[in-house]
């Protein structure tokens, strides 16, 4: 048997709570969120699980809820590579926008469009936006040309899937415990990928927030099984909030 891999959603963010599209946005966790980050820490140390190696987005939702449950595992220690390649999709001019009310003025088909379908991306943010990736010093090193202004599922796991196969899968194909912490979208792709799920199998998925999901890998990284810890109907119902938060009436 070759590596295990934990993927994690960040804890509630304060813009979750808000139901506001964040993206790129550096929003931080809510104290619920927190919670949520320790309660994924015991249920992996229930496990006994031991992780070697963790990566995270460049984003403080997911940076926080790594540390909080590595610390829960007391494993904060081991190696951590950030990236901005783990980010959340980017969500153009949609971020900061209220998720129900953006709903209520463009339709809940649009909605459910701009933040499911695989390759439709979201309206782009301006050049000129106050918010534009170039001009955060955490990107400076990254050519202009290759930040994205607003990504689609599939623009998303154009990024990621590279970052994957040059820094993680390596890891796994060694044997190593991988924890990667990341975001809804950025997770959906790595799944779509491991899965090989199709483009419009991929659009039912809703990942719930601090969930720890565990794939156990066979030779060439085939995929042995996979599973949520924790108990499976309040996941069940916490990946069906995440899908209706799109709707016009989810104040
Ligand atoms: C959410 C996902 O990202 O939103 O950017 O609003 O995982 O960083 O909270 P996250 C956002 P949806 O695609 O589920 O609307």
């Amino acid at each position: 048997m070759t590596g295990t891999l934990i993927l994690l959603r960040h804890g509630q963010s304060q813009w979750n709570l808000e139901n506001r599209f964040t993206g790129w946005v550096d929003v931080d966790i809510t104290p619920l969120g927190r919670l949520e980050a320790e309660a994924a820490g015991r249920l992996l140390l229930e496990q006994g699980i031991q992780i070697d190696r963790a990566f995270v987005s460049v984003l403080k939702r997911a940076i926080r809820t790594l540390w909080i449950t590595l610390d829960e595992m007391d494993q904060m220690w081991v190696p951590v590579e950030h990236s901005w390649k783990l980010n959340e999709r980017h969500y153009g001019a949609l971020q900061g926008l209220n998720k129900p009310e953006t709903a209520a003025k463009y339709g809940e088909d649009q909605v459910l469009i701009w933040r499911r379908s695989f390759d439709t991306p979201p309206p782009m943010m301006a050049e000129n936006d106050d918010g534009h990736p170039g001009k955060d010093r955490r990107y400076k090193n990254i050519p202009i040309e290759k930040l994205p202004v607003g990504e689609s599922l599939s623009m998303t796991l154009d990024r990621v899937l590279p970052y994957w196969r040059a820094q993680i899968e390596p890891h796994l194909t060694a044997g190593e415990t991988i924890l990667v912490a990341a975001h809804g979208n950025s997770i959906r792709a790595i799944v779509k990928h491991l899965d090989g799920m199709s483009e419009e199998e991929i659009t039912g998925l809703n990942i719930p927030t601090a969930v720890p999901l565990v794939y156990r890998f066979g030779e060439a990284l085939t995929v042995l099984d996979k599973r949520y810890l924790g108990d499976t109907a309040a996941i069940e119902a916490a990946a069906l909030a995440v899908a209706n938060q799109g709707k016009a009436n989810n104040e």
